[in-house]
């Protein structure tokens, strides 16, 4: 078995995919939760001055979305056809974008430009865009595309709890209850039984 390890912060966040994923395919894997305090002195040695990053057998690779398809195929979670892998991309990169422009609130410094971009965004952006993925996660089976469990999965559920702090909404799961089914389904897989065991708890 490769030697493998994982590194992000101690939260799940943009690095929890990456974890389930390992754990689906049943990857012993080192699970390195780095101290935020002692980042700045690894980050010039990642390829891209972020993390995740995952390191199988000395060789680094980058960008959580990019490993999850990358484990996707590794582990049978990729499309059946280029049709199915163009579809859980784009779902993927749509979820993608939700996070994006939430992050833009959460981590916007200026206090009140932050509480008039959440007042925006939570009027004019969020209802539609969450609107339109539970529309997509309905029409797929209760899946985030192709109609089955994929690595696209595994990227909404990893994340689903940051995503929800940034929404500064803890009850999306009661109003879009298809989001939590998703999400549930993807933690209740017996292949994830003994990380998730052992995982630490986090918030985010
Ligand atoms: N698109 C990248 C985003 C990675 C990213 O923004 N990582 C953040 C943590 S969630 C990070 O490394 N922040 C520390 C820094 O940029 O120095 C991915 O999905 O992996």
């Amino acid at each position: 078995m490769p030697a493998v390890k994982l590194t992000y912060f101690p939260v799940k966040a943009l690095g929890e995919s990456t974890r389930l994923l390992l754990a689906y395919g049943g990857q012993e894997f080192e699970d390195f939760r780095i101290n935020p305090e002692t980042w700045p002195e690894l980050k010039p040695k990642t390829p891209l001055g972020q993390l995740p990053v995952l390191e199988i057998d000395g060789k680094q690779y980058a960008q959580s979305l990019a490993i999850g398809r990358y484990l996707g195929r590794k582990y049978g979670l990729s499309g059946a056809d280029i049709g199915e892998d163009f579809e859980i991309d784009q779902n993927v990169d749509f979820v993608n974008d939700i996070r994006a422009r939430a992050a833009l609130v959460h981590y916007e410094t200026d206090e009140v430009l932050k509480e008039k971009k959440h007042e925006d965004f939570s009027k004019n952006m969020y209802p539609a865009m969450l609107k339109k993925l539970d529309e997509i996660i309905t029409k797929n089976n209760g899946h985030l595309a192709a109609g089955k469990l994929t690595w696209g999965d595994f990227v909404l559920a990893g994340m689903f709890d940051y995503l929800k702090t940034m929404l500064r909404q803890p009850q999306l799961e009661q109003q879009y209850p298809s989001f939590k089914k998703l999400v549930d389904g993807v933690y209740a897989l017996p292949q994830l039984a003994k990380y998730l065991a052992q995982a630490p708890k986090t918030e985010i």
